[in-house]
């Protein structure tokens, strides 16, 4: 048995803190394999190490782990630091250095995009790229019985059963914190996407094939959180919910079954989603979706592999506005394909959409190993020697990015339900909170239907009265 310390360095609070569900999940499977294991999380102690540090000082464990969310936040317009995640995880190293010699292993998504070169940006010993739940505990033994250990370990050549996933450790303080911090915790429902979209990680991340956990499972661990813990709202974390099999409706019937007196929330998409589902979605007590819909006009998102087209697109926003469902749409203009005459078109598409909020980035984050990025090399918008760790961002060469960003936000003026640029979302939110608002805050901005359908009628009448 192994003494093991985990630590959780996200410090990001966009769009609201989220629970370290990583770090829960693998310090359930530590438990399990019968290490002893202690968390913290940076963010609950407001970015403090000391108290950390102090504990590591004095009792030092066989092994330290770190758990890394983001890389940053995939904004190209960010003006705040605070979202570079690998930044904020090798200053906290450099200071466990001075205090305590176990070695560190380092792993999480903002870790697996490019494991090689944040290990070594990080100073980690070692890494795992991919889920750590199988792989962490037999680095432990490995290490505790002085063998040697790969400094990457890659999980994705063995992906874990969804059977065998183990329950998340979550720690009491931590339950509390995010309780109270937004009200919403996590549950995952399988792993893996096959969708393979130009600009995606998550197939890089978690495999191209879903592995869907029992229902019962699921269910279990919702009720355990709602009457053990006090959650009234979850999201589903899964890259998509409504996976095209149609093995959702297996989980959704389950939590009808059960009755349980939850809320939750999930990302969904378009494609091949029916208007059943959604009111079946809603019975099992589906809260507001959110839509990975990435462009807004068919060209672009031709261009970006999506598996859908903008009809596609209103079909599922019709459905979820007839169902009084809250949805919103995530759209990254500037992508491969765009030009003015696609950008016009693309906001014309966004104008028809139905009751929803739609939060729009500048160019699209090119993360290594990602079609996206190849092609940004191929067509020489990166640096030739752009290193895996550069925030590189794709902007389409037929597009002049800033006129873009003047135009989205001028169609845009006025009107609440659109955001643009996305630290205008940020001010929103807190602007709610500091009206006492918690939780997904977004939902709250369809609550203004008269001013937002003001806003869009002055831009379609300039000279008007109304
Ligand atoms: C659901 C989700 C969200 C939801 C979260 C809702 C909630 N309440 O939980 C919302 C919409 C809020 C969200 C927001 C954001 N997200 Co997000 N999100 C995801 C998603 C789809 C799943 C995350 C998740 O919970 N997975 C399940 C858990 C269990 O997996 P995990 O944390 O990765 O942990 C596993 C492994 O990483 C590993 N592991 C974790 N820790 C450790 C530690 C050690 C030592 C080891 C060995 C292994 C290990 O084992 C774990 C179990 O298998 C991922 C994409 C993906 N498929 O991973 C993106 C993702 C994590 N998000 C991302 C980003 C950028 C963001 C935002 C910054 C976006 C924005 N501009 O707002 C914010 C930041 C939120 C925050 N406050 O930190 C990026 C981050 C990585 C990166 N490359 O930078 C990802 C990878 C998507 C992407 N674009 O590539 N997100």
């Amino acid at each position: 048995m192994s003494q093991v310390t985990i630590i959780s360095t996200n410090l990001c609070v966009e769009p609201y803190p989220v629970y370290p569900l990583g770090m829960a999940l693998v310090s359930g499977a530590l438990a399990r394999a019968g290490h002893d294991v202690a968390q913290f999380d940076l963010l609950a102690l407001d970015g403090n190490a000391e108290p950390i540090l102090d504990a590591l000082q004095k009792t030092p464990p066989d092994a330290v782990c770190l758990s890394i969310r983001n890389m940053d936040n995939v904004d190209s317009l960010a003006t705040t630091d605070a979202v570079r995640g690998l930044d904020t995880a090798r200053g906290f190293i450099q200071q466990l250095r001075t205090v305590c010699s176990s070695p560190i292993i380092a792993g999480g998504a903002g870790f697996s995009v490019a494991p090689e070169a944040a290990r070594a940006f990080l100073q980690a010993d070692y890494g795992v790229a991919g889920e750590g739940e199988a792989v962490l505990p037999e680095l432990l033994d490995a290490l505790t019985a002085g063998n040697a250990i790969p400094e990457i370990t890659w999980a994705g050549k063995r992906p874990m059963p969804m059977d065998q996933m183990p329950e998340p450790l979550h720690a009491p303080g931590l339950l509390q914190y995010y309780r109270d911090a937004s009200g919403i915790l996590n549950v995952q429902t399988k792993r893996g996407c096959p969708m393979c979209c130009d600009y995606c990680t998550y197939p890089l991340l978690e495999g191209t094939r879903f592995r869907f956990r029992p229902p019962e499972a699921v269910v279990d661990e919702m009720q355990r959180l709602h009457q053990d813990h006090g959650v009234n709202t979850v999201f589903l974390t899964d890259s998509i919910f409504n996976d095209p099999s149609g093995q959702f409706r297996l989980l959704m019937e389950a939590m009808i079954r059960a009755e349980i007196p939850m809320r939750w929330i999930a990302y969904f998409t378009p494609f091949g989603l029916q208007a059943e589902d959604v009111l079946l979605c809603k019975r099992a007590g589906l809260q507001a979706a959110e839509l990975g819909v990435d462009a807004a006009s068919d060209a672009t998102l031709a261009a970006l592999g999506k598996a859908f087209a903008w009809q596609d697109v209103m079909r599922a926003a019709d459905a979820f506005a007839r169902a009084e469902v809250p949805c919103a749409h995530f759209i990254m203009f500037g992508g491969p394909g765009e030009n003015a005459a696609t950008l016009e078109e693309g906001l014309n598409n966004v104008q028809r959409l139905p009751r929803s909020v739609v939060f729009a980035f500048s160019g699209i984050r090119a993360f290594p190993g990602t079609a996206v990025h190849a092609r940004g090399m191929a067509e020489g918008l990166f640096p030739a020697d752009a290193a895996p760790l550069d925030s590189l961002y794709y902007v389409s060469p037929q597009i002049d990015k800033a006129a873009m960003e003047q135009r989205i936000e001028s169609a845009w003026a006025g009107r609440y339900d659109r955001v643009f640029p996305p630290e205008a979302g940020t001010r929103m939110a807190n602007a709610l909170r500091a009206f006492g608002y918690k939780g997904l805050l977004w939902d709250k901005l369809l609550d203004y239907p008269d001013r937002n359908r003001r806003a869009a009628r002055r831009r379609a009448n300039p000279g008007g009265t109304s």
